[in-house]
C-alpha cells in the first residue's frame, strides 16, 4: 500500500483489496461472484493492474490464467469458462460456443470464440513498471511475450478485414460495451430467425431479450462457420471498426514494442505497426465535421451516428495530434459528457435520443472507461482533466461502493456489487 495515503484513502484501499481477495478463485478473478462466475478477458487486464498493487504474484497469475484459453491461431477468447461452475450459473455458457469442437481451441479448458479490447500488453507492462523484483518480472514478461505476439498477430491477420491497419469487431460483446447505442443500427439490420434462448438476468434491465436474440444469432453464424477468417471477411453481418477497441490495440502495440525491448526481442516491427494503426485511426475514424471519433460499419462503409465514450478512446494514442486532443477534450468537458453534476464521463452522449441513465452501457458511468480516459489525459499532459476524472471516479466508489456501474447524474450504484474491475482500478488510481 502507498504510504502517503490519507486515512480515508487507506480505508478505500483496504475495501478494494478485500473485494479482490473475495473474488479470487485460486488462479484468477471473477468479475463478480454472482453475475459473472467465469474469467473475462478485458476484466482480467484491468484486474491485473489492481492486483499488481496488492498481490503482485496474483497479478501475473491472472494474465497467465487467461492465456490458457488462447487458441492456436492466437485468438484470446473473451471468456475462459470455469468447469466447476454450475451450467445454469451464467448465460451463455460454453455450449453456445462449442470451443471443444474447434481444432484450434485448447483441449483442457472451454472458452468463447470472441475477443475483447486487447489491453493485455499494456497491463503486462504496467505490472512490470511497479514490480519490486525486476528479475522475476522480466522472466514473467519473457514468458508472456510470445502469447501477446500471437494475440496481436491474430488481430492483424484475421480481424483487419479491409487491410487498413484497424481491427474489426464481429459482435457487440467484443467491444466490451455490449448494448452501446452505437450498435443499434448494425444490430437492427440483422435478419433474425426465431431462437430458443431467453435470458434470465434479473439484475439488469438491459440488454433486452431481443438484443439477446441478436447476440446469439451472431454467435451461431460464427460457430457454424467454424470461426473461419473467410466468413468474417466476406459474409458475417456485424463488422465494425471501433475507436476504443482500436485505441487499446494501439496502446498495447506500443507496450509490446517496449516489452520486446525488455525481453531482448525486436521492437521495430511493433513500432512500425503502431504507426500504421495510428494513421488508420485518424484516416478512418476521425470525423472532422463533429470533432470526434466514431465507429465505422464495414458492411455499409458509413460512420455510426451515436457518439459514445468509445469516441474518446484514442486519447490512448500517444501521438494523437494536439488539435485532435483539443477537440476531444472540449467535447469531453462539454454538457454532452461532463454535465453530470461532478460525476465522471457517462457511456453515451447525454443529448443523444438513445441516452438512458440506467441502461447498462447506454448512459451510466463506469470505472474502467473513466480509468482509460484518466490514463490517456495524463499521457497527453492534461493534469486538470486527469484530476477531474480521478476525483469524480473516486467519488463514485466512496458514495456507492464498488458497484458495476453508476447513475451519471447522482452516482447511485447499479448492477452487481463488489465488482472486480471497479475495485482493482481504484487500487491503481490510489497507488
Ligand atoms: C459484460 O459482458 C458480458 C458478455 O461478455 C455479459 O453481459 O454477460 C460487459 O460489461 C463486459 O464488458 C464485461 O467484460 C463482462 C464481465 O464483466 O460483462
Amino acid at each position: 500500500m502507498n504510504s502517503r495515503l490519507t486515512g480515508d484513502e487507506t480505508v478505500l484501499w483496504q475495501a478494494a483489496a478485500r473485494v479482490l481477495d473475495a473474488n479470487w478463485t485460486g488462479g484468477a478473478t471473477v468479475p463478480s461472484p454472482g453475475l459473472y462466475p467465469h474469467q473475462w478477458s478485458w476484466d482480467s487486464a484491468f484486474v491485473s493492474m489492481g492486483l499488481a498493487r496488492h498481490r503482485h504474484d496474483r497479478a501475473e497469475d491472472e494474465l497467465l490464467s487467461l492465456f490458457r484459453g488462447q487458441w492456436a491461431d492466437g485468438l484470446l477468447p473473451h471468456i475462459v469458462f470455469n468447469s466447476r461452475v454450475a451450467r445454469h450459473a451464467y448465460f451463455p455458457g460454453p455450449e453456445l460456443w462449442d470451443s471443444d469442437r474447434q481444432p484450434g481451441a485448447p483441449r483442457d479448458v472451454r472458452t468463447s470464440g470472441l475477443t475483447q479490447p486487447p489491453l493485455h500488453a499494456l497491463a503486462a507492462l504496467r505490472l512490470h513498471a511497479c514490480a519490486a523484483d525486476l528479475e522475476r518480472s522480466r522472466a514473467f514478461l519473457a514468458r508472456l511475450y510470445p502469447m501477446l505476439v500471437a494475440q496481436h498477430r491474430y488481430l492483424a491477420r484475421v480481424r483487419d478485414l479491409e487491410s487498413t491497419g484497424l481491427v474489426a469487431i464481429c459482435h457487440p460483446w467484443e467491444s466490451g460495451l455490449d448494448n452501446s447505442p452505437a450498435w443499434d443500427r448494425p444490430l437492427g439490420a440483422l435478419q433474425l430467425p426465431p431462437t430458443g434462448y431467453a435470458p434470465r438476468r434479473t439484475p439488469h434491465t438491459l440488454p433486452t431479450g431481443e438484443d439477446y436474440d441478436r447476440y446469439v444469432r451472431l454467435v451461431t453464424l460464427l460457430r457454424e462457420s467454424g470461426y473461419h477468417p473467410g466468413h468474417l471477411r466476406e459474409t458475417h453481418p456485424f463488422a465494425v471498426e471501433d475507436p476504443l477497441v482500436n485505441a487499446t490495440y494501439l496502446a498495447s502495440t506500443h507496450a509490446l514494442a517496449e516489452i520486446a525491448r525488455i525481453v531482448g526481442g525486436d521492437p521495430v516491427p511493433h513500432r512500425e505497426h503502431a504507426d500504421r494503426v495510428h494513421r488508420a485511426l485518424l484516416d478512418r475514424l476521425w470525423d472532422r465535421d463533429t470533432g470526434c471519433f466514431r465507429a465505422r460499419d464495414l458492411r455499409d462503409g458509413r460512420l455510426l451516428p451515436v457518439v459514445t465514450v468509445a469516441s474518446f478512446g484514442p486519447l490512448l494514442d500517444p501521438e494523437l495530434p494536439a488539435p485532435v486532443v483539443r477537440d476531444l477534450t472540449d467535447l469531453l468537458l462539454s454538457a454532452r459528457f461532463a454535465g453530470a453534476a461532478g460525476y465522471p464521463v457517462p457511456t453515451c452522449d447525454i443529448q443523444a435520443p438513445a441516452f438512458d441513465r440506467g441502461g447498462y452501457w447506454r448512459g451510466p458511468t463506469w470505472i474502467n472507461t473513466n480509468w482509460i480516459l484518466w490514463y490517456g489525459a495524463l499521457a497527453h499532459g492534461l493534469p486538470v482533466v486527469a484530476d477531474l476524472l480521478y476525483g469524480s471516479t473516486l467519488r463514485l466508489v466512496r458514495q456507492s461502493g464498488f458497484r458495476e456501474y453508476f447513475d451519471p447524474f447522482d452516482g447511485t450504484g447499479r448492477g452487481s456489487h463488489d465488482y472486480s474491475w471497479s475495485a482493482a482500478l481504484v487500487l491503481d488510481l490510489l497507488a
